[in-house]
């Protein structure tokens, strides 16, 4: 018998799916890609996924794709078994979609875990009360990955993914080496909570600045006055994560830094939202820490006054409220 190939399913044609999904298919692995629509995964499934590489390498990795809404009909006409691995990549914008939820309970109802790789928090309590017979897996990743169109991404900052314990602990080996081997620097976590707050300090400071200000990560400081607006809001999502739990490192704010400078070239994930017409993730970032503090009797000013601001500026740009 041959060794046991892990075949993925990528839930999201996005940047962060796009990059864990070409990656794994020029390592060997069988990629499976759900998009939003079917003319994304038209164009996926011909043409496979371009992966520009951060020193500008191309290679064009073949997956499988098909739009969620043709579960039912890809169901029929798939065939091959085999151990699997879910990985949810959608942001958290779109974690409520009815189609999706479909989408994700046929998936996992005889297979295993979904791994969830979303910004912010709250996304897992509220994934586990619509499906409440499926195990999520907290994830964090800090890779940079900018989407140049439905099926080329580019890799701009290296990273880690850290991901919770599985109970299955010989699947979630399997699944380690098999990212690892892709070239993708995975970890199992004992702290993932931890892990999904430091997360959460970056993306609270970094994404609705970028956002507003209309600059990439590593151009943020060299705006007038903003080191200084940087740190405050800093300071005050930190004091909300410290009381909710958070041990200290005191390094947190040069972690900010290497952050900024990592993934110096990328667009944040919410200046792409904003440029792109799509809704940001400003209520599970700055709206969590808000919520948070509120849970703990305390008040976190600042990020609610950009809760506001980034959903006025996306609502300005014709793009909706957030
Ligand atoms: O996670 C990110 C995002 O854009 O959402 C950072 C770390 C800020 C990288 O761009």
């Amino acid at each position: 018998m041959g060794a046991v190939v892990l075949r993925f399913h990528i839930i999201g044609g996005g940047a962060v799916g796009l990059s864990y999904a070409g990656r794994l298919a020029l390592a060997g692995s069988p990629v499976m890609v759900w998009t939003r629509t079917a003319g994304q995964a038209g164009m996926l499934a011909a043409e496979g996924i371009v992966v520009v590489g951060s020193s500008g390498t191309v290679a064009a990795a073949p997956v499988q794709a098909a739009a969620a809404a043709e579960y039912p009909s890809w169901r029929e006409a798939d065939k091959r078994g085999g151990a699997e691995c879910l990985l949810l990549t959608v942001k958290q914008t779109h974690i409520s979609d009815p189609v999706l939820l479909r989408l994700i309970q046929e998936l996992a109802a005889e297979r295993l875990p979904v791994l969830c790789l979303q910004n912010g928090v709250g996304h897992i309590e509220h994934l586990q009360s619509e499906l409440p017979g499926i195990t999520f897996i907290p994830a964090v990743t800090t890779e940079g990955a900018l989407r140049q169109d439905g099926r080329t991404v580019q890799l701009t900052g290296q990273g880690e993914l850290h991901m919770g314990e599985s109970r299955d602990a010989q699947w979630q080996k399997m699944l380690l080496n098999t990212l690892n081997e892709a070239g993708i620097a995975a970890f199992m976590s004992k702290d993932i909570n931890n892990r999904i707050y430091r997360k959460l300090l970056v993306n609270a400071v970094i994404n609705p600045l970028t956002a507003l200000l209309g600059v990439r990560n590593g151009e943020l400081q060299q705006q007038p006055g903003v080191p200084e607006l940087m740190k405050k809001l800093h300071e005050e999502t930190m004091a909300v994560l410290l009381a909710a739990g958070l041990p200290e490192t005191g390094h947190e704010w040069e972690e900010l830094l290497t952050v900024c400078e990592k993934t110096a070239n990328n667009r944040s994930s919410m200046l792409a939202d904003i440029r792109n017409g799509r809704q940001t993730e400003i209520a599970a970032i700055n709206g969590g820490v808000v919520k948070l503090a509120e849970k703990l009797g305390m008040a976190a000013p600042l990020n609610l006054a950009l809760v506001d601001l980034v959903a006025a500026v996306a609502e300005q740009s014709g793009k909706g409220r957030n």
